[in-house]
């Protein structure tokens, strides 16, 4: 095939040829599919593993899953009669409410009949002589296409620790990812939840209110901020509906694609007085938007230590049991440098008689034995073990997959430093490969939908481009991903995230993965207009042939 003349959709289906392979039917696949089908009038196909349409959300089904982001802004916003048709309930999206949408999406827009559904991709390999790439699932169906898009998500690879024993386990063990459909119930059960990053302080107080008794395992203190989730009152929906245009200006303009802006003030500028009278706003308000109460406290610690010394002081007061506050305030990261948890009633829990907290720092998991859980200290009893333990994040859904580029460059090798890409798009050595949120993009730092959107706009706008030139081929070049690298480590060195030396955006929560701040920290708004003029300048950076 020489350059790109899209493939009539029939004659796709009978060469068994797309114009491109979606991996993944999550928000990004589906609306990836949308675009190049029904705007370029490509023949696209989605291969998803699971059995219906939600990716993340549909994986994700543990006890209190809910987004952070707020419903309003956790939508697409590419179509005004998709805002008009579709209604949130509540102030965060509860995670059976985003499956209920995403299914809405797949219907309205018909993308069921292009998605293969229970087909997990196993290996892409491109084909150098035909400029295809070609695409094997488990099940050992074959596919090919010009274009391979990876819409795989970035916290989809459960990460389940190597902890001695779990096989001899008499009770049942689940990983918050991998939920199982019909839920657990845990009435009467002694129940041990290993985590407390935003799943486990999510999990926590649902699972508290059923199980007989909850056993928290924390590494590390987390921080986390009330959400204050409630009812959508039908003021503030009416509201939404009638300012579209200005909060999708809002989110495209801040550096996180969120619906608020975020203070030019310095916490540093205020006064003792100042500042706890914004802290108190912000904490009766709730949700992300805590850390926007100041411009400087992701950039510089002596601001970031108000932050931290307000929250600790919440939780002590919240918590009654001094020695359990000292263990839930031990923090060792500045406020946010991990992702920041919003919760509902979280640090309230370790109130309840049936919950207890154990410092795994303190007093190590050593072994899980048949009966439950020993620490350097003590065997804890339990009848069900909840890992809420993260994600292999960003790299790992990617290379689960054995992806191979030129002359059989396996991604595993060309990324065994850790992950190289030019502004998370393309990856050089990988032709016609795209990587929608990829490693190197806002992605996880951002609100997914306005990350998703705008990668999706943009991979759409480049094949329209090579389209219309005839044009069969693009890949990044070596050089701009070393500058790209290079940027998304100095955004990175400006803020204080990389400062959490456990973070999964540094991929320290994977014993073995290399240490390297993953997203690009330099904000959504920079991004798009980096992403914006490298498009204008006929895709600088990137090699397009015939
Ligand atoms: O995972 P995490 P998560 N022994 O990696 C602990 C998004 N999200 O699923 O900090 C003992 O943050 C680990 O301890 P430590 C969001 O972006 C979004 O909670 O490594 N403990 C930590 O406490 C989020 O950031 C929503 O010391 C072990 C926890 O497990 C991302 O998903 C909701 C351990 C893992 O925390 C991941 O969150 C939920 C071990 N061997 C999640 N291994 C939304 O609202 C790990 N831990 C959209």
């Amino acid at each position: 095939m020489d350059g790109f003349a899209s493939q009539p959709k029939a004659a796709a289906g009978r060469s068994g040829v797309y114009d491109a392979l979606i991996v993944g039917a999550g928000f990004s696949g589906l609306y990836q599919l949308l675009r190049l089908r029904d705007r370029l009038g490509l023949a696209a196909l989605v291969l998803e593993a699971g059995d219906g349409v939600g990716g993340t959300w549909y994986w994700n089904r543990y006890p209190g899953a809910r987004c952070d982001s707020e419903s309003h802004s956790y939508s697409y916003y590419f179509s005004e009669e998709l805002l008009r048709d579709w209604e949130w309930s509540e102030r965060y999206p509860e995670q059976p409410e985003i499956l209920r949408y995403l299914n809405h999406v797949a219907d309205r827009f018909d993308l069921r009949r292009d998605i293969r559904f229970g087909t997990r991709v196993s290996a892409a390999r491109h084909d150098e002589a035909e400029n295809l790439w070609r695409v094997t699932t488990e099940a050992g169906e074959s596919f090919a296409a010009r274009f391979l898009i990876t819409a795989v998500g970035c916290l989809s690879t459960a990460n389940v620790p190597n902890i001695p024993g779990l096989d001899e386990f008499k009770g049942e063990w689940y990983h918050t990812g991998q939920w199982p459909h019909g839920g657990v119930d845990f009435t009467g059960k002694r129940v041990g939840q290993i985590g407390t990053g935003s799943t486990g302080i999510q999990a926590a107080p649902v699972i508290a209110a059923q199980a007989a008794h909850l056993t928290v395992f924390q590494r590390t203190a987390n921080y986390s901020v009330p959400a204050r989730n409630a009812p959508l009152s039908p003021d503030f929906l009416r509201w939404s509906k009638e300012n579209h245009a200005e909060i999708r200006r809002v989110m495209h303009s801040t550096t996180n694609g969120h619906p608020f802006t975020i203070s030019e003030r310095s916490a540093l500028d205020a006064t003792p007085e100042e500042r706890l009278s914004a802290y108190e706003a912000a904490w009766e308000k709730g949700g992300l938007q805590f850390r926007a109460a100041f411009r400087d406290i992701l950039t510089d610690k002596a601001a970031n230590d108000t932050a931290a010394e307000f929250i600790r002081a919440k939780i002590r007061e919240i918590v009654k049991d001094p020695e359990t506050a000292a263990k839930l305030t031990a923090f060792d990261h500045p406020f946010a440098a991990k992702r920041p948890p919003i919760d509902t009633e979280y640090f309230e829990t370790f109130n309840r008689p049936n919950v207890s907290l154990v410092d795994v720092r303190a007093s190590p998991i050593e072994r899980i034995t048949p009966r439950g859980i020993e620490t350097r200290d003590a065997e804890h009893e339990l009848d069900v073990i909840v890992f809420a333990t993260g994600f292999d994040a960003m790299t790992g859904p990617l290379l689960n997959i054995d992806i191979r580029g030129r002359g059989g460059l396996r991604l595993k090798d060309a990324w065994a430093a850790g992950p190289r890409t030019y502004l998370g798009l393309g990856v050089p050595g990988f032709p016609n490969l795209f990587t929608v949120t990829g490693p190197g993009s806002p992605s996880v730092l951002c609100n997914m939908p306005v990350a998703i959107e705008q990668h999706v706009e943009w991979i759409t706008g480049c094949i329209e481009h090579m389209r219309k030139r005839g044009l069969g081929l693009i890949e990044a070049e070596a050089d701009a991903a070393d500058r790209w690298v290079e940027h998304v480590n100095e955004a990175a060195d400006a803020t204080l995230l990389p400062q959490a030396s456990s973070s999964w955006y540094l991929g320290a929560n994977v014993p073995g993965k290399p240490r390297v701040f993953m997203p690009y920290a330099g904000g959504m708004a920079w991004y798009r207009g980096i992403c914006e003029d490298v498009a204008a300048k006929g895709y600088e950076g990137f090699a397009l042939a015939d």
